[in-house]
């Protein structure tokens, strides 16, 4: 028998961005999970090929219920968000549920020696990104009756919240984030359209390898002596929102490992 989660997303089209690796494909696998008899999920991201692969693991666990078309997409690049929506197969283009995961750091630089490729990298993808993302699927949540029906699910960050020193542009990024999601949960108040925001605290994913340009080493000494949260937990999070009765909406949410409090309160063994 069908759980009331399975039932509540099936038959339904959901967008996942930066679904290659990390929260976002574990937003996928769980989505999959979760309502394996009809789904269908949009992936995308810049590395295709990842996608691809993805979406034949897709496949292989929860079998054909679950439709998966993998979509290169750089959410950073306004052109190609403008034109995402046409470009989808008409079958794809009625989407239910958006998340916008897409994001990165660069770096741990201070004022006034952080470089503009990385204040421009991060401030395009998380921010212009995600709220090009979030123009270009409202008008498909805007014809639909009532006003407006469907999800938007931003991924946020404790780094919204509280600033730390060596994340201040990231830490800009998603507070930013923060203020759009809020404003737009006002705005749309008129319709049945559900705006939520999900902050994770520490994740275990490419983040950090991403952060210091490819040094795993410098990626793993951020999580030795504590235990991290796995994409999964997220995933777990994202997907719980999405499938509340449509007349509940869990507007924000903050996660953190068991050993963390703050941004930079941390419990490490020694
Ligand atoms: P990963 O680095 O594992 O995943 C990031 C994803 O974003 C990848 O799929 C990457 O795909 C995609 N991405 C990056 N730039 C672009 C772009 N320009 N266009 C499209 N996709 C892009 O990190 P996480 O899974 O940890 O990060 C996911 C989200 O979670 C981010 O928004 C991050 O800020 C947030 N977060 C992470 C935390 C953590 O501790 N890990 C904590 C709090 C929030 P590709 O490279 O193929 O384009
Ligand atoms: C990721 C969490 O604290 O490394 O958003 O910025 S943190």
């Amino acid at each position: 028998m069908a759980t009331a989660m399975a039932k509540r997303l099936e038959g339904k089209t959901i967008l996942v961005t930066g679904a290659s690796s990390g929260i976002g494909k574990s937003t996928a696998m769980e989505f999959a999970r979760t309502s394996p008899k009809s789904l269908k999920l949009v992936l995308t991201a810049r590395r295709i090929d990842t996608l691809k692969v993805i979406a034949e693991e897709i496949k292989e666990e929860v079998g054909s219920g679950v439709q998966v078309l993998p979509v290169k997409l750089d959410v950073s690049n306004p052109s190609e968000v403008k034109g995402f929506v046409d470009s989808l197969p008409a079958q794809f283009r009625d989407i239910d549920v958006l998340v916008n995961n897409a994001g990165l750091v660069k770096g741990t630089a201070k004022a006034p020696d952080i470089a503009d490729e990385d204040i421009d990298v991060m401030f395009s993808t998380n921010v212009t990104g995600l709220i090009n993302m979030t123009q270009a699927i409202l008008p498909i949540y805007k014809k639909r009756e009532d006003g407006g029906r469907g999800d938007i699910i931003n991924i946020g960050s404790i780094a919204g919240r509280e600033a730390y020193p060596g994340g201040s542009i990231y830490c800009a990024t998603k507070a930013a984030i923060r203020s759009f999601t809020d404003a737009m949960r006002r705005e749309l108040i008129a319709t049945r359209i559900r705006v939520m925001e999900v902050d994770p605290g520490q994740v275990e994913t490419e983040f950090s390898v991403v952060r210091f340009y490819g040094d795993k080493a410098k990626a793993d000494a951020v999580y030795a002596g504590c235990e991290p949260l796995t994409p999964d937990d997220i995933a777990e999070v994202v997907v719980f929102n999405a499938a509340r009765r449509e007349n509940v909406v869990v507007a924000d949410t903050l996660i953190f490992p068991n050993h963390q409090a703050a941004a930079t309160v941390m419990h490490k063994k020694s």
